[in-house]
This record gives structure tokens, C-alpha cells and sequence, in this order.
């Protein structure tokens, strides 16, 4: 085994997100999200699976705490309810659902772990959906609001913020394609779903300048995007897919304009904005964090909307239970081209894991050699990066528990620790043990 050096101070952990993990989505006042409707809409997820109970984390917390001392973590990843701290998504604060967050964070604090908060992971207040959703222009305000509210109870206690979790995902699979909430398929609506996202960044980071006094950033989900041939019609495919996907974002953020391929994406539906927008969408943040899980693989495909070309991946690849290709080198690739294209900003990888088959529970243990080989392998990917010269300030394993993934319901388990969801006694996996040793060891076991 070589022994990977990894920065003094790098920080290790596990993320989550509220709605996979809660459970209890209406207790002690909360407001419904719109994924408490589509998770209750017949048809939206696998086997009708919802939230409702999940790993009942909003009761258990204080044990979830206590594990992943257990395991050594030194942070933890977690996202605000928004409709738990404000039922109407604006104007009323329920102190109830306020105090959950106040709870958790001083829980984490006492037993030495750094909260990383996510102020948008997928869960907007129905209320909000209603007066249209991240359709609506005031979305901005809404969001800088709430946000406003978290920093005023949370900052100094939380030292690191993020505004928005994967935006790609929330347009991609809310707006456009229909998988996840809202469940709209609207190719007019999704660019202007995107930009709304992309004020209301920018309203809530200028918002932290106001009310906070450490650091805030975003987190984006990117796929090192490669042509599936050497053909011409692959290629072009492949820069749309990769500016799609990739750039629509980050370069208006730290670039104040649009990838130029995004016309061609979206055609007539395509909008302009106004120069406004734009300066408030490119304030400067802190950090930036990656969502890393896979390439793709791009063929061009013009029945493949918006942007003529699908995901294939190369014959022989090895595929995770949810169908992605394994390749770590991606991981590696991707922070690199991080710093070059967006310049020298603490990175942190916030998401990294696999859904994987887990043998059943033998002896007290899940001995999920895959998913350690997948850590170790990305673990590895990250040390490149990292002698490559990037900033990478730390790791946070994507999940700490088996959860709702979403519309594919408890069907995939990402987590590092098990959970019988009849029971909800939790049983770390080999890859927490595994996992456990790599931060003992500051990524030496790795
Ligand atoms: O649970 C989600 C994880 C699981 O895999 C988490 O809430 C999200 O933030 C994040 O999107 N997650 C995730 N993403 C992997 C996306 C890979 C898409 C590959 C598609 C290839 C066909």
C-alpha cells in the first residue's frame, strides 16, 4: 500500500441532504417542499417510496452525531429544510424548525465536528412552488431572505456555507426532463429555472457579505464530458454536453456571461437578461465544491434534447448499481481544470460515493469491498489532484447513510453505513471502517 500524503488540516467527512435523511417533513410546523407532493404523487418515485419516515434522522440525530464520532469524522455536510425554518418559504419564521438546525449544529460542535450547511438541496417550500417556483423573479429575494435568516442564527457556529446544491440537477431533472420535482418538461422554462437559481446565488452570497463573516460558496455536480468517437458530430456534441452541463454556472459566476454554446442548446428558447443580472450573479465566493460521481461519455444523438447527444458509455466499462461508469481519473481531471478555468479557490469535494449491491448484514457486518475499492480509488484521484498543485481542502464521502435517493427511492444505498429501514438500527459497512482508518491516518490508509 503507498502512503498518500494528504495537506495538514485536510478535512474529512460525509454529507447528507434534509429530505433524504429527516424524515417528519410536516413536524412541529414545517411547511411542505415540493418533494413531500412528488414523492407522494402516484408514479414519481420507485415502489411510491417518500420521505415521510426515511432514516428519522430529525428524532435521531443526536445518535447519527455520536456515530459518526465514533467513525472519526471531523465534518459533516448537511442541508436546511427551507420550509422547516420558514413554512411559507418567506415572511414567518417557525423557531420550531429553526431550533432543529440550532440543535444539530451545537451537537456537532460539542463533539468536535465542522457543519458544512447547504442552504438549497432540492427541497422548495411548496408555498413558494405555488407562486411559480424558481420560475418566479422573486426568488431571489425569497432565497437571500431565508438564507439571510440561517446566517443570522448560524454564522460563527457555521463556518462554511453554500448557497445551492447541484443547480444542473434542480433545471435538468425539475424542469426539463421531468424526473425529479417539480416534474415539469418544459424546454422554455428550464433556462430561465437556471438563471433564477443563478440571482438567487448571488442575492444570497451578497446577502452573507451583509450578515456574515466566513465563508460562502456553491456547490456544482460536473462530468469530465468526452466524445464518444473521433467524429466531427461527437465532438460538437460533446462541447454542448460539457458547456450544458458544466460551464452554464461557474461561468457566469466567475465570468458574468453564459458558455456561447448555450444558444445553440436551448435555440429559440433561449432568453436574454438583462446586464443587471449579471453583476449580481458574479459576486466573488470563498470556495467551491465539486459533486464528483462520474464521465460522460458523449455520442451525438439529435433526438437527445437540448443538447443532441446522449451518454454512452465505452464498451467494458465497469457501471454502479445506478448505471455510471467508474472512473476516478475523472476526479482528478476535473479539479484540475477547476483551477485553471476559475483560478486558485479552495475546492472542496462535497460529494463522491457509489450506489453499490450490499451484501445482507453476516456477523454484524456489510462487507462492501466495492465501495472501498470506489473510495480508495477516488481517494487516490484527489491526491493527484492535490500534488498537481490544486487547493483541495477536504472530502466529504457521499453518504454518511443508505437514504432516499430521490426519485429511485431506497432501492440504491450510497451510504457508508447501513440502515434497516424497519428498524433503523444503523450498521457501519466495511467502508466506514475503511473510511474511518483514512482519517485517522489523514489519508495515509488510503
Ligand atoms: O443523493 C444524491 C447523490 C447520489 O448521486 C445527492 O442528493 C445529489 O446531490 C447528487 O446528485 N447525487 C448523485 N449524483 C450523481 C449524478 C451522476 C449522473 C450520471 C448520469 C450518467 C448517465
Amino acid at each position: 500500500m503507498t502512503r498518500r500524503e494528504f495537506p495538514k488540516g485536510f478535512l474529512w467527512g460525509s454529507a447528507t441532504a434534509a429530505y433524504q435523511i429527516e424524515g417528519s417533513p410536516l413536524a412541529d410546523g414545517a411547511g411542505a417542499s415540493i418533494w413531500q407532493r412528488f414523492s407522494h404523487t402516484p408514479g414519481k418515485t420507485v415502489n411510491g417510496d417518500t420521505g415521510d419516515i426515511a432514516c428519522d434522522h430529525y428524532r435521531r440525530y443526536a445518535d447519527d452525531v455520536k456515530l459518526m464520532r465514533e467513525l472519526g469524522m471531523q465534518a459533516y455536510r448537511f442541508s436546511v429544510g427551507w420550509g422547516r425554518v420558514l413554512p411559507d418559504g418567506n415572511g414567518r419564521v417557525n423557531e420550531k424548525g429553526l431550533g432543529f438546525y440550532d440543535r444539530l449544529v451545537d451537537t456537532l460542535l460539542e463533539n468536535g465536528i465542522e457543519p458544512l450547511c447547504t442552504l438549497y438541496h432540492w427541497d422548495l417550500p411548496e408555498a413558494l412552488d405555488n407562486r411559480g417556483g424558481w420560475l418566479n423573479p422573486d426568488i431571489a429575494n425569497w432565497f437571500a431572505d431565508y438564507a439571510s435568516v440561517m446566517y443570522r442564527k448560524l454564522d460563527g457556529r457555521v463556518k462554511k456555507w453554500a448557497t445551492l446544491n447541484e443547480p444542473w440537477v434542480v433545471t435538468d431533472g425539475g424542469y426539463l426532463h421531468g424526473a425529479l420535482a417539480p416534474g415539469h418538461e418544459n424546454l422554455f422554462e428550464t433556462p430561465i429555472a437556471s438563471h433564477h437559481l443563478l440571482r438567487a446565488h448571488g442575492a444570497a452570497v451578497k446577502a452573507y457579505r451583509a450578515e456574515g463573516k466566513n465563508q460562502i460558496g456553491i456547490v456544482v455536480n460536473i462530468e469530465p464530458k468526452h466524445p464518444a468517437s473521433d467524429d466531427p458530430a461527437d465532438i460538437a456534441a460533446t462541447k454542448r454536453a460539457d458547456a450544458y452541463m458544466n460551464r452554464q454556472y461557474l461561468d457566469p459566476i466567475f465570468f458574468g456571461r453564459y458558455p456561447g454554446e448555450m444558444k445553440e442548446v436551448f435555440g429559440e428558447a433561449w432568453p436574454e437578461w438583462p446586464a443587471e443580472d449579471y453583476a449580481l450573479i458574479q459576486q466573488k465566493i470563498d470556495w467551491l465544491g465539486l459533486n464528483y460521481y462520474t464521465r460522460g461519455v458523449t455520442k451525438a444523438d439529435p433526438k437527445a434534447w437540448p443538447v443532441g447527444g446522449r451518454n454512452e458509455p465505452p464498451k467494458g466499462a465497469v457501471l454502479t448499481e445506478t448505471g455510471w461508469e467508474l472512473f476516478p481519473k475523472g476526479l482528478t481531471d476535473t479539479l484540475v481544470w477547476m483551477k485553471e478555468r476559475y483560478g486558485d479557490l479552495p475546492l472542496y469535494v462535497t460529494e463522491n460515493g457509489a450506489a453499490m449491491k450490499d451484501p445482507p448484514i453476516a456477523g454484524g457486518r456489510v462487507q462492501d469491498q466495492h465501495r472501498v475499492d470506489y473510495l480508495r480509488t477516488h481517494l487516490s484521484a484527489v491526491n493527484d489532484a492535490i500534488k498537481a498543485g490544486v487547493d483541495v481542502r477536504g472530502y466529504m464521502v457521499w453518504s454518511l447513510l443508505d437514504n432516499l435517493e430521490w426519485s429511485l427511492g431506497y432501492s440504491k444505498t450510497f451510504g457508508i453505513v447501513h440502515v434497516d429501514f424497519k428498524t433503523q438500527q444503523r450498521t457501519p459497512k466495511d467502508s466506514a471502517r475503511f473510511y474511518a482508518e483514512v482519517i485517522a491516518s489523514n489519508g495515509g490508509a488510503a
